[in-house]
C-alpha cells in the first residue's frame, strides 16, 4: 500500500517547569523543578508528532525554543523522513557547533518525527523500529541524593516500593569517602544482598581521587555500577579509572551523538554506556549508537526519558537497564508504567507520549 508522505506544517514548543516529586540533590547541582520543553510537530494529515527536552532551566528552555524555531523554518514543508532531515539538519547547524544545544534541539525534533511517523503507521515506535511492545527491565533514579544516611535507608526502601524494583540509584560524592561508604551501607542494610545499586558521581571527583572512591567501593563489594566519577569528556582519565577499578564504569548521559560513544570507546573509557536521548541524537543517533554498542559488545542502558527510551531498548541489541524518572509524569496523560520493576512498552501507536493539558497551562513557564 502506498501512502503519500507526511509532511511537516508546524514545529511547536511549550515550556513548562515541574516540580520533582524528589528533588534531586547531585554534587554538581540540585533539582528541584524540572524545566522541558514540549514539542508538537505538526503535519498536513493532522497526525502530531510529540517529544520533550529538558532544558534544566527555563534559560536553558529559552536556547533550545529558539534554535527549534529556527529548526521548524528549515523543515516546514518537508516529507518525514527522519534520517534524511537528521543528516540535514547537522550539516545545516554545523557551522554553530554540531554537538551541545543544537544537538539537543535536533534530537527532540528528531523524536517527534519517529513519534508521527509511528502513529501514520498505527504501530508502537518499538514495532516501527522492528521490535515488539513488552518490558524492559527498570532501576529506580528518582531521589537518592546527597543525603544522610538514615534518610538514604529510608528513601531507598520507599523507591524499591514504589513498583517493586530490584534496583535503585544511589548519589556520590559526599566531602569524605567514609560518609559515601556509609550511604551505601544503609542503602545495602535496608534493601538486603540481592538488589543492584548502581552509585552516580555526578563528574564530581579528579582521576586521583576516583581511583582511591572505586578501589575502596571495590573492597566494600557490591556496587553494581560507578557512574560518571570525573568529568563527562575525560576519556583518557575514564579509561584510567577502568583500567584500576573493578566495578564496572558507566558513562555516556554527556555523549553528544553517537561519535562520542565510539571515541570513548576506542579511548577504552568505559565498560557500560548510557546514553541520554536529547543528547545522542534522538532515535535516529540512538539507533546508531546502539549499533557502535552492539559491535563493541558494550552493554548499553538509558539516561533519563524513560517513556521514550524504553522503545529503544526493545531493538537496542545490548539492551541493560531504563532509567526510571518521574520528572515529566504530571504533564502526562497517562505515565510510563512500572510492574515488578520492568517498564511496560505502551502497546499504542506512537511513542506513547500525549500531554495533560490540564496539567501543562497548570505547570506552564513563561519564557
Ligand atoms: C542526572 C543528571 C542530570 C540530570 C538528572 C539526572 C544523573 C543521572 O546523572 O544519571 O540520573
Ligand atoms: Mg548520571
Amino acid at each position: 500500500m502506498k501512502e503519500t508522505p507526511l509532511r511537516i506544517r508546524a514545529l511547536k514548543v511549550r515550556p513548562v517547569s515541574v516540580p520533582l516529586a524528589r528533588p534531586l540533590v547531585t554534587r554538581v547541582v540540585t533539582v528541584e523543578k524540572a524545566a522541558l520543553l514540549l514539542l508538537d510537530l505538526e503535519t498536513d494529515q493532522g497526525i502530531t508528532g510529540r517529544s520533550y527536552l529538558f532544558g534544566y532551566t527555563p534559560a536553558g528552555c529559552r536556547h533550545l525554543a529558539s534554535l527549534l524555531a529556527q529548526i521548524g523554518e528549515i523543515v516546514e514543508g518537508h516529507a518525514i523522513a527522519p534520517a534524511v532531515l537528521f543528516a540535514k539538519l547537522r550539516k545545516a547547524m554545523t557551522l554553530f557547533g554540531h554537538q551541545g544545544l543544537t544537538l539537543m534541539a535536533i534530537s527532540g525534533f528528531d523524536v517527534a518525527c519517529w513519534d508521527a511517523l509511528a502513529k501514520a503507521a498505527g504501530l508502537p515506535l518499538a514495532t516501527l523500529l522492528g521490535g515488539a511492545p513488552g518490558k524492559v527491565p527498570a532501576y529506580n533514579s528518582n531521589g537518592l541524593g546527597l543525603i544522610d544516611p538514615a534518610a538514604v535507608a529510608e528513601e531507598a526502601l520507599a523507591l524499591r516500593d514504589e513498583a517493586g524494583y530490584r534496583a535503585v540509584k544511589l548519589r556520590m560524592g559526599r566531602e569524605r569517602l567514609e560518609d559515601d561508604l556509609a550511604a551505601l551501607r544503609a542503602a545495602r542494610n535496608a534493601l538486603g544482598e540481592d538488589f543492584l545499586i548502581p552509585v552516580d558521581f555526578n563528574q564530581g571527583l579528579t582521576t586521583e581521587e576516583a581511583v582511591r572512591r572505586g578501589q575502596a567501593l571495590d573492597a566494600e563489594g557490591g556496587v553494581y555500577w560507578i557512574e560518571e566519577p570525573i568529568a563527562y569528556d575525560d576519556y583518557a582519565g575514564c579509561a584510567r579509572i577502568a583500567a584500576e577499578v573493578a566495578t564496572p564504569i558507566q558513562i555516556g548521559e554527556n555523549f553528544y551523538g553517537p561519535e562520542d560513544l565510539e571515541r570513548a570507546l576506542e579511548a577504552g573509557a568505559a565498560d557500560y554506556v548510557m546514553p541520554d536521548l536529547e543528547r545522542i541524537g534522538g532515535v535516529t543517533g540512538w539507533l546508531q549508537a546502539a549499533a557502535i554498542a552492539a559491535t563493541a559488545r558494550i552493554e548499553m542502558s538509558s539516561h533519563l526519558f524513560p517513556e521514550v527510551s524504553s522503545h529503544l531498548l526493545a531493538v537496542t541489541p545490548t539492551a541493560h537497564w531504563l532509567e526510571v524518572v518521574d520528572w515529566a509524569s504530571p504533564i502526562l496523560q497517562r505515565p510510563l508504567e512500572v510492574v515488578a520493576g520492568e517498564a511496560v512498552i505502551p502497546d499504542r501507536p506512537g511513542n506513547g507520549l500525549d500531554w495533560d493539558e490540564e496539567a501543562v497551562a497548570r505547570h506552564a513557564l513563561d519564557l
